[in-house]
């Protein structure tokens, strides 16, 4: 019994106390009236004479470890809470930093913004594409060289689904679903197998706009690429196109501006031209809007794309076009506004 009697003091010494839940189980367990300390003192009647003062003792000391550990625990618990309800929540909060727009974020809503004064407005489109959306509708030719698996990720699975190389699948859903007037830009990411360089990446942006409707013509294609450059890239800005292949668009056209940087004197951003590329345009082909449901003979439209990252390097003077994927917080910071 005396053993038994040690082999409790060690458990009491070892038991942990952080809780008041814990403190009440250590009381309940040795010192309640159904306790190990009430039982042990119900034993003491069947205890041999010679042995009784001993085992009175150890009893006795055994109590005080429980209480002795109740007491200080009690202390230790008291102080903890003191320290918690000692935080001054009138002093002010830690500073996480004002955080900033990505620059692709701030070139993509100021273009929208422009364009949104002519009545465009946005739709999402979907990263993940089917060949149709991507390709076939948009008047590719089966052999055309962007369906290759060199140039277009495809879903391994399934060879009809795929990353969308642009976001022009976006125009087709809202052309199959809305009729004309339509007047939509399109956003987003795009993906296209290429190798990584300082002025290629297989992930980059393009926002792409698209109007239909009645009589719409090349000369509003010109004049509303104008009104574009003029707002994004400055009053003085000139346009000029240059004729161009695609095979969405017919007639297509490449547009450059003049360069902002010399004034058009030539510099090393224009490589002394003059002239900086910055987008892509032209008619939206008849068999495109025949495929979508519209019918070419009562309505025609223009459609026009530019690369996002490419358009805030010239902004921002970016030289590698890395730098917008690897959120290096010294290049991010610059763009605080
Ligand atoms: C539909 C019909 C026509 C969108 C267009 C371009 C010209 C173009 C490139 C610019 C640089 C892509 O990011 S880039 O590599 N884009 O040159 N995009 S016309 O034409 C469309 C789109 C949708 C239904």
């Amino acid at each position: 019994m005396i053993e038994k009697i040690k082999e409790l003091i060690e458990e009491v010494e070892q038991f942990k106390i952080d809780t008041k839940e814990n403190a009440e189980q250590l009381r309940l367990k040795f010192l309640s009236k159904k306790g190990i300390i009430a039982e042990i003192f119900s034993e003491f009647k069947k205890v041999e004479p010679a042995q009784k003062k001993e085992y009175g003792q150890r009893i006795n000391s055994l109590k005080q470890k429980v209480e002795e550990k109740l007491a200080l625990a009690q202390e230790a618990l008291e102080e903890k809470f003191q320290k918690q309800n000692d935080i001054d929540i009138t002093l002010p909060g830690p500073n996480f930093g004002l955080g900033s727009h990505h620059p692709i974020t701030m070139v993509t809503n100021e273009i929208i913004s422009i364009f949104s004064k002519l009545g465009f407005t946005v739709a999402e489109g979907q990263e993940i594409e089917d060949d149709y959306h991507n390709f076939s509708a948009l008047n590719f030719p089966p052999e055309h060289p962007a369906r290759d698996m060199q140039d277009t990720f495809f879903i391994e699975t399934n060879p009809d689904i795929l990353l969308r190389t642009h976001t022009s699948g976006g125009q087709v859903r809202v052309m199959e679903k809305q009729k004309p007037p339509i007047r939509v830009l399109v956003p987003g990411r795009v993906f296209r197998n290429e190798a990584i360089s300082a002025r290629s990446h297989c992930i980059f942006h393009q926002i792409e706009g698209l109007y239909i409707d009645k009589k719409v013509s090349f000369a509003d294609l010109k004049q509303t690429l104008m009104y574009f450059a003029k707002e994004f890239y400055g009053e003085k800005t000139e346009i000029r196109l240059r004729p161009s292949y695609f095979p969405f668009t017919e007639p297509s056209a490449e547009m450059d501006v003049s360069c902002s940087i010399c004034g058009g004197k030539g510099c090393t951003i224009c490589k002394n031209t003059g002239w900086l590329e910055v987008l892509g345009c032209g008619m939206v082909h008849p068999n495109v809007l025949k495929n979508c449901g519209i019918d070419p003979e009562e309505y025609s439209g223009f459609a026009f794309g530019m690369g996002i990252e490419r358009t805030a390097m010239l902004r921002y003077g970016v030289t590698d076009i890395r730098m917008f994927f690897e959120n290096d917080m010294k290049f991010l910071s610059r763009f605080k506004y």
